[in-house]
């Protein structure tokens, strides 16, 4: 569709309800007033019926709907036909996977509602609230009091309503039709490697504000600027002065807003200790306008590249990196809390860590929180996996729509140091224009990371032992990173030793992804397809041949622990996961660990 077009029809569909709010609130937890997480009776429902009628209307799209789940009604008298009660019927807890709560609904993909109710009084008169959603996977119709108040498309992103006025002080209906059907054109498209896990999946909150309110920052240092800070606070509401204070660097500034609300700021951050791995200092950053005030943690770095190095604070870094899915494999489904981040965070700081891959969309927000107090830097993606389609104009506003939910959310983590574009993406004239396109918007959302994408290597049909990484892409992102299983999917690990790279960009090389299956627990010779000594040997011959690749940087080997795939078929072994973990299911570490352990004590005295 024509951008502009595109634009105006958003325009009125927001104006009409339709659509959530352009961004939410920043830092809604700091803002919250009620949480909504907890217990929700849900209904499950394959046909849709409580969204469409029998001749295949939405309930919805009519002014005064007739039926509809989200009416929450009970029969007034006995007489009356209604064939649905959410106070009768099973509950799930919220965050949370539906796949993982209950075994009937292990492989469901398709429609649930869920229906919270609660009560609450304003703090004010002129005090406006916020209806918050940390993600739903992977579309969201949400009503309030039997209401539309709009819907959400994309399963990893916060999205959230206003719902001043329309709150009652008892018995809010609040009632979600989440829905995960896999299709095409969507993002992702039908075909991945991980669990489709659907429902509420992130934290839900109402939140408030008064009449004029923060709803976005960004403050951040410039690459090569010595210590200046530049940035914004984007206001809601009039026009009116902003203060940004640093108490601990006894640091106040104040700025006008302009009409749009925007207050720009640029000030030198004198005394600042550096945020890095090493010391992942954080400063609380106090942001006030009018009655509104937000204090959120802030570190301050820099991150460029310089021909093959890439520079944190100006100094060389070695990226020691895991992947990683957001699931708990100790629990089963969506690693949903702050608990659940320390803890596959600190799994990756036991291996040697200072750099994780959070694939194959965005995590959710306490991963970058929890990242930041830990000294963790990421990789954040997209979900544009293997085989989207590249010439729907509708597929590419969903990715570039994906992706600014995640960089506006994210873009003051200091852990942050990559936006990744795709993964494992098949090279062809449409491919290519609509991953630059996304570099384009992403690098005028935020020019001050380092732009990304899991690309491949191929050999030439007549010598299968050297790997070329060649693709336009690359021409455009800053480093070259590349998914390569030498060893496991192309030939036997003994291959690694002879194999040549011809990679002829002077950029930082980060492997994005190598592995290989093994089940914990399971011994045997070293050729051994699935036994922890073959993978073992794997890693031992991969790291020696990558260190053959002068531009080598960094690398996020696949993956920290074992996680589902619907993809997995093989009993015994796999029986549903993917079992490239160096830790098991059980959170058992693999013989490869040690392996990875090892190699990264290295890379670190190197880098010291
Ligand atoms: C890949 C994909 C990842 C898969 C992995 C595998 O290249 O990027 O999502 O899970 O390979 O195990 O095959």
């Amino acid at each position: 569709m024509h951008r502009l077009l595109r634009t105006v029809l958003l325009g009125l569909a927001s104006l009409a309800g339709l659509v959530a709010h352009a961004t939410p609130l920043i830092n809604a937890a700091g803002r919250q007033a009620l949480a909504l997480n907890g217990r929700w009776h849900v209904i499950v429902d394959p046909y849709d019926n409580g969204y469409v009628n029998y001749r295949l209307q939405r309930f919805d799209a009519s002014a005064k709907p007739n039926g509809g789940y989200f009416l929450d009604r009970k029969p007034a008298t006995p007489a009356e036909l209604i064939e649905y009660d959410f106070d009768t019927s099973a509950s799930l807890n919220v965050p949370g996977d539906w796949n993982s709560q209950d075994d009937k609904l292990l492989y469901y993909e398709s429609t649930v509602w869920y229906r919270r109710l609660f009560d609450f009084t304003p703090r004010s008169a002129d005090a406006r609230q916020f209806i918050h959603f940390g993600g739903a996977n992977y579309e969201a119709d949400v009503y309030l009091n039997g209401a539309k108040l709009g819907r959400h498309v994309g399963g990893f992103t916060p999205f959230e309503f206003e719902v001043t006025g329309k709150l009652r002080s008892a018995g809010n209906s609040l009632v979600v039709r989440v829905n995960n059907a896999r299709r095409p054109e969507a993002v992702p498209t039908v075909n991945t490697d991980w669990w489709n896990y659907g429902g509420l999946t992130r934290d839900v909150m109402l939140l408030e504000t008064p009449a004029t309110c923060i709803r976005d920052f960004v403050l951040r240092l410039q690459p090569g600027a010595g210590r200046r800070v530049r940035g914004f606070v984007q206001l809601d509401g009039s026009a009116q002065p902003v203060k940004v204070e640093i108490p601990e660097l006894k640091i106040s500034v104040e700025a006008a807003a302009d009409a749009r609300g925007r207050a720009n700021f640029e000030f030198e951050l004198k005394g600042a200790q550096l945020w890095s791995p090493e010391q992942p200092r954080l400063y609380a950053v106090t942001l006030s306008s009018g009655a509104d005030r937000l204090t959120e943690k802030v570190g301050f770095r820099t991150i460029e590249t310089r021909g093959s190095d890439i520079l944190l604070n100006g100094k060389p870094i070695f990226l020691r990196g895991i992947s990683l899915h957001e699931e708990n494999p100790l629990r089963g489904g969506r690693a949903t809390t702050p608990a659940d981040a320390r803890q596959l965070l600190g799994w990756a700081q036991e291996l040697g860590c200072n750099y994780v891959r959070l694939a194959h969309y965005p995590h959710n927000e306490h991963m970058a929180r929890v990242a930041d107090e830990m000294g963790i830097l990421l990789w954040a993606e997209v979900p544009v996996y293997w085989t989207i389609h590249w010439d729907n104009p509708e597929t590419y506003a969903n990715a570039e729509n994906q992706l600014t939910e995640l960089v506006t959310r994210d873009r003051n983590r200091a852990s942050i140091i990559i936006w990744s574009m795709a993964n494992e993406t098949p090279i062809s004239p449409a491919r290519t224009v609509f991953l630059k396109k996304l570099v384009a918007h992403t690098r005028a959302l935020d020019p001050t990371r380092l732009i990304s994408a899991a690309m491949e290597r191929h050999s030439p049909p007549d010598d299968p032992r050297t790997s070329i990484v060649e693709d336009e892409l690359a021409e455009v992102t800053d480093l070259v990173s590349f998914n390569q299983y030498i060893g496991w999917y192309v030939g036997m690990p003994d291959d690694c030793a002879q194999a040549k790279w011809i990679i002829n960009y002077n950029k930082p090389v980060i492997i994005s992804e190598f592995g290989a299956d093994a089940l914990q627990g399971f011994h045997g010779d070293r050729r051994a397809r699935f036994t922890e000594e073959f993978q073992a040997d794997l890693y031992r011959q991969t790291l020696a041949m990558l260190e053959k690749i002068p531009q080598l940087r960094g690398m996020t080997p696949w993956i920290l622990c074992d996680f589902r795939s619907p993809r997995r078929h093989l009993p015994n072994i796999q029986d549903g996961w993917n079992r490239k973990g160096l830790i098991g299911e059980n959170g058992t570490r693999k013989l490869a660990f040690a392996v990875l352990q090892e190699y990264y004590a290295r890379k670190a005295a190197e880098y010291a």
